[in-house]
């Protein structure tokens, strides 16, 4: 089941049922005005397969709409060298904190960091951001987990996590700044509910990044090489940290160009993850 936040024809923003990838369902008629009511409810599969007569409801082509990020008030934070790939790869591109990264990867504390105001998040369609001051700029497909104010994980979705890494790289005290930018964070394009551990493992994440409609770069990966579990990384979000409007945490990436790239302005980054659907933005300079 997924479902989305999105604008029809009017600025009121909608919550939606999806169907058949093609279209959806308008839920704000039965008084679904906030993805929160079904994240926050004891079962959110039932809570949406109780909803009364949706034949009868509005129902759009996904084309004739405009998605929204699938978040509200939700904190977005991510977890970082979660796969060996990504260890390796921040071990290559810094000198000076090569042994935390590969400490980090093995230790019991993950990596956990701040990416984005749930206001700052970018949906599909929309610009994601290189900053102005970086060299060397990636994309991180990743997925997404969406957690509850409980912190109950009720599903997931597909994370962008816009990297600097020449600013990564020089001083891990400037994370932050390679981390957290304008347009840094896009997610969408909607959440996916009831899915488990186990089913998302079998999953394949896969990327393609474009230029002047010619593919640059593609690479993939499977989710079941994220080193630690979803509940560990979940658990230590929610460790000593309350969220009352529930969070969305990006579980790392594992899909990594080659050092020679760079993303360039006008770029266009897919991200696919078959089961929940396809995140694209194109890119543009912060
Ligand atoms: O420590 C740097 C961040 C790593 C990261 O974002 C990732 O592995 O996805
Ligand atoms: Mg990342």
């Amino acid at each position: 089941m997924k479902i989305c936040c999105f604008l029809a024809g009017d600025s009121r923003l909608r919550i939606g049922l999806v169907q058949d990838d093609q279209h959806v369902v308008d839920l704000t008629p039965r008084g679904i005005t906030a993805l929160s009511q079904i994240l926050e409810s004891a079962d959110p599969v039932a809570m949406v397969n109780a909803i009364d007569d949706v034949t009868k409801l509005p129902r759009h082509s996904l084309s004739n709409v405009v998605l929204r990020p699938p978040i509200e008030r939700q904190e977005g934070w991510a977890a970082g060298v979660t796969y060996l790939r990504s260890k390796k790869a921040r071990m290559e591109e810094s000198d000076f904190s090569a042994t935390a990264y590969d400490r980090v990867y093995d230790a019991e504390r993950p990596e956990i960091f701040f990416k984005a105001l749930a206001d700052k998040v970018v949906p599909t369609g929309e610009s994601v951001g290189i900053r102005r001051d970086a060299r060397w700029s990636v994309p991180e497909p990743e997925l997404a987990l969406v957690i509850n104010s409980s912190g109950r994980i009720v599903g997931c979705t597909i994370g962008n996590d816009m990297s600097s890494r020449d600013i990564e790289g020089e001083n891990l005290l400037y994370l932050p700044q390679a981390k957290v930018y304008d347009r840094s964070c896009a997610l969408g394009p909607w959440i996916r509910l009831g899915v488990t551990e186990a089913e998302a493992r079998e999953w394949t994440i896969r990327s393609t990044i474009a230029r002047n409609g010619v593919p640059v770069f593609s690479g993939e990966t499977r989710v079941d090489n994220i080193k630690r579990s979803f509940e560990e990384l979940a658990a230590y979000l929610c460790r000593s940290q309350s969220f009352p409007n529930g969070a969305v945490l990006l579980t790392g990436t594992g899909i990594v160009p080659p050092d020679d790239f760079t993303l360039q302005e006008h770029d266009v980054v897919e991200i696919d993850i078959a089961p929940i659907g396809v995140l694209r933005n194109l890119v543009v300079t912060v």
